[in-house]
């Protein structure tokens, strides 16, 4: 039943008809050149200068790439520059001060525009509070804010001292925030009295303040005044005011602090849903360099544009493609506080409505929300100032692709579908929207100069329609560069398994499984551990989930193995459903039965199908298949802090215990 790779049968990777992207788009594409790939591997390294063109140097680079002590490359050598630079003052330079940089729409209809001038001025003041902090070059600054302007204007403000920022998601725990302090050192915290979310305000100071009990070291914390009134806004023992210290600088200038290429930019621990969180460190030159040029070829981004990512600016995705990258274009950025469904479930079309927003980027789980609240929501809005439409984070199957490409893109705008990593800086997979067709279910080839490879547990590369693991055979500009204080693990976790360092060939391994077509389109399967051995057979968690999700009225799916010790192992399939749609009624359970058998074969019939209102989710937006796992098999739920629903979990225990 399984294919050589074992990871369950070729057939098990849905793909939709092939779509051309619309000749409208193509003619003003910033990208249109379809020899672009060729041209990046006839030229490779140096290729990449195209990337670093786009950036503004103090001091050119004099190597591409410097591959001497792999996999510890080194990109853009020589070359000096700073990212607030890049990112803020050198499009006041341009004649563009009062173009509108960060668009920022608040938990309670606020609306507030930074333009580029407004952006230079808070960066440089804030800059110049934390240099009399005692903030000095290097030093890592810990920020724990929700989505606020103060969030990027202070990550600006790091980078213009060379400082590096490390942005703990608002979200987690007080021990979530001290173990990333302790593990970087870090002395230094930006936070905020409380924020707002759905219709609560909650307390972060708290929070803050208990992380800092646990740390053996002072650090001198930063708070900005997010709820006024709302919460009693006390300051104790080296603690300031946001606002006071831009008012006690207002006016200061700050002198950009010229980086090294190779110099720390900011360090980011990953969302992990397992384990220990790692902090993925990223240097100055090859990423900016990276984020710029896949906004700009990928996500079409001109500086005339409104363009909005929906993201958390506490995950890898807000930092490239909300702030860093954009902001290099000097687009403007639209950044909301919130939630999609509060006040209602048109909040996200209210906003590109009231925006005119030209590209939106968000997640396949958001996707898959609107799918199940319905049409009527995005129906209620004008969404024709929309190019072009991403999603990134977790694979799309073709039903929901299908579904945002027609009811928020019209059926006219292209999709693409980007698949990347904390690790990888930037995204690496994904067609090129003014070349490439767009395959439903597909995320696309290699980027130009990206050789992604899909390859069988010797390394040998699969053949077309197989399945296997998701790898990377060169390296490329926006790389995490290791792991803070971590080299080794760094070497372990990602280049071990298939490198052969005696041949002097190194192989990034992403952790993730993915088939591939004729035409180098990868399809990305999920996590190689997401996989279920069913009677010898290895099958793929994402391949049966993406079958049922093609069921009509399913919106979610999580298929789990569930182990008796003496019988085989079962498929457990949590389902929800579209908004309206009783999964009891009819025959959803038998069509998503029958769905998972006919597109991989009888082995991979869920024995089980749990209809749930929503799935445990982390707080980055992915399914927490580890918790449904224990469920399933009746163990201890281990650690749940990193959900974002808990209340959800109780709720599926009873539907199993009544079942
Ligand atoms: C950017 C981001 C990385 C993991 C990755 C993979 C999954 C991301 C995807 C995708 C299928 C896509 N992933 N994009 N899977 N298709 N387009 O999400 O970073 O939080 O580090 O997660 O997300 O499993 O390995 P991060």
């Amino acid at each position: 039943m399984a294919n050589r790779n074992g990871w369950g049968r070729s057939r098990s990777v849905p793909t939709g008809s092939p779509r051309t992207p619309p000749e409208t788009f193509v003619e003003q594409a910033n990208l249109a050149d379809s020899d672009v790939y060729q041209t990046f591997d006839d030229d490779w390294p140096d290729c990449w200068h195209r990337a670093a063109d786009l950036l503004s140097w103090d001091r050119p680079y004099e190597t591409v790439l410097e591959d001497a002590d792999p996999p510890f490359y080194r990109w853009f050598t020589g070359g000096r520059l700073n990212a607030a630079y890049n990112c803020v003052d050198r499009h006041l330079e341009e004649g563009r001060k009062t173009h509108a940089a960060i668009r920022w729409e608040g938990k309670h209809g606020e609306c507030e525009t930074y333009t580029y001038r407004d952006l230079y001025v808070a960066v440089n003041e804030f800059a110049a509070a934390l240099r009399q902090l005692g903030v000095e070059e290097d030093d890592v600054v810990t920020i724990y804010l929700p989505m606020i302007p103060e969030l990027p204007i202070a990550m600006l403000a790091c980078a213009r001292i060379g400082a590096p920022h490390s942005v703990v998601f608002a979200g987690l725990s007080a021990d979530a925030l001290a173990t990333r302090m302790d593990a970087a050192d870090s002395e230094y915290l930006l936070t905020c009295d409380g924020y707002y979310r759905r219709g609560d305000a909650f307390n972060q100071k708290s929070k803050a303040g208990n992380a800092r009990l646990e740390l053996e070291h002072d650090v001198e914390t930063v708070v900005v005044d997010r709820l006024g009134e709302e919460l009693p806004h006390v300051l104790g023992d080296r603690e300031w005011d946001y606002h006071e210290l831009r008012e006690e600088f207002s006016g200061a200038t700050v002198e950009p602090v010229s980086r090294d290429a190779e110099d720390m930019l900011f360090l980011m621990y990953t969302s992990g849903t397992t384990g220990e969180p790692k902090g993925v460190v990223h240097t100055t030159g090859g990423y900016l360099a990276h984020v710029a040029w896949t906004s700009r070829a990928v996500l079409d981004v001109k500086a005339e544009d409104t363009y909005w990512c929906s993201a958390d600016i506490g995950w890898i995705t807000g930092h490239s493609y909300i702030v860093y990258g954009p902001l290099a274009l000097g687009t403007t950025t639209v950044m909301y506080e919130g939630t999609p469904d509060y006040p209602d479930r048109d909040r996200l079309w209210e906003i590109v409505d009231r925006n005119a927003v030209d590209v939106f980027y968000t997640a396949p789980t958001a996707i898959r929300a609107f799918m199940k609240w319905g049409e009527e929501y995005p129906e209620r809005h004008d969404l024709s100032s929309l190019r072009l439409l991403g999603t990134v984070g977790e694979p799309i199957s073709p039903r929901p692709w299908s579904w945002y490409r027609e009811h928020v893109g019209d059926g006219e705008c292209p999709v693409v579908d980007t698949w990347w990593q904390t690790e990888t800086g930037a995204i690496l997979i994904s067609t090129l929207p003014g070349v490439d067709e767009m395959k439903p279910g597909a995320a696309g080839p290699g980027l130009p100069g990206i050789d992604v490879q899909v390859v069988d547990e010797h390394g040998e590369e699969v053949d077309p329609g197989q399945t296997g693991y998701l790898t990377v055979g060169r390296p490329w500009p926006g790389m995490a560069r290791t792991l803070y204080g971590g080299d080794d693990q760094f070497r372990s976790e990602y280049w071990e398994r298939f490198s052969e360092p005696d041949d002097g060939e190194w192989r990034y391994f992403s952790g993730d499984a993915a088939a591939i077509d004729d035409e180098d389109y990868v399809t990305v399967l999920g996590r190689v551990d997401d996989v279920i051995n069913v009677s010898g057979s290895r099958l793929s968690t994402m391949a049966i989930e993406s079958a049922i999700t093609d069921v009509e009225g399913v919106a979610e799916a999580a298929v789990v193995g569930r182990s008796s010790g003496t019988t085989a192992t079962e498929i457990y399939a949590y389902v929800s459903t579209e908004g309206g749609f009783d999964p009891e009624s009819g025959d959803v359970r038998e069509a998503i039965v029958d769905n998972a058998e006919s597109t991989i074969g009888p082995i991979a019939a869920p024995d089980t199908v749990v209809f749930t209102p929503e799935l445990p989710k982390t707080r980055s937006g992915k399914i927490m298949r580890r918790l449904l796992e224990a469920i399933a098999n009746g163990d201890d739920l281990g650690d749940t802090s990193a959900l974002r629903n808990p209340e959800i979990v109780g709720e599926i225990q009873a539907t199993i215990g009544d079942g």
